[in-house]
């Protein structure tokens, strides 16, 4: 029968590689062949889904549903959707979880590169600003990140290049028989 759609969802911290790593998958599942390949990264998600959305736990929730909606739209009719948003509650991830295996598969990548590593990189600079106050309800600094207790697998940028993490998440892929 014709594969199974299926969803590869990111979580963790602001900096901590999932965007990089979400696109260096979605490179290696594009030369795949087969099957579409749809990229739900936070930022560009909160710019196009969710631009009227801020970042107490009620938008978060509502902004992390959408993307669980769009990513169970497009397992149903087949195809492969990578989430890479921040997503800091178990509760909220589960509820995504449940709304995709309705259609299809689901692999939750939890993105564990440190707070300590992600404020040192501070790409954007944004960790500075939460420190200052400048910025609120910044996660990992003045808001929560519940930690994935049983994610499908959990990966660690600092100390393993982008290429070895997007090959982890396609070995994790093949081990649930996805591809
Ligand atoms: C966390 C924030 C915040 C606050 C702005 N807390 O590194 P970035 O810049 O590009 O990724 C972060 C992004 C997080 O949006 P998400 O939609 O992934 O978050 S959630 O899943 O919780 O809805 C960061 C930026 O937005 N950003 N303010 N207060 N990240």
């Amino acid at each position: 029968r014709a594969q199974q759609g299926f969803t590869v969802f990111f979580t963790g911290l602001s900096g901590s590689g999932k965007s990089t790593v979400a696109n260096a998958l979605m490179v290696k599942l594009m030369e795949m062949g087969g099957r579409p390949v749809t990229l739900l990264d936070g930022d560009v998600v909160r710019k196009h889904l969710s631009s009227e959305l801020g970042f107490s736990k009620e938008h978060r929730d509502i902004n992390i549903k959408r993307i669980g909606y769009v990513a169970s739209e497009i397992t149903k009719n087949g195809g492969i959707a990578i989430c890479a948003p921040i997503a800091p509650y178990t509760a909220t991830r589960r509820a995504v979880r449940e709304m995709v295996e309705q259609y299809g598969a689901f692999a939750e990548v939890h993105v564990s590169t440190s707070l300590e590593e992600c404020e040192r990189r501070d790409r954007k600079g944004l960790y500075k600003l939460a420190r200052e106050g400048k910025i609120k309800e910044f996660t990992g600094i003045s808001d929560p990140y519940e930690e994935p207790t049983n994610p499908e697998l959990r990966v660690d940028t600092q100390g393993i290049d982008v290429d070895s993490a997007a090959h982890e998440v396609l070995l994790t892929l093949e081990s649930m028989g996805l591809i």
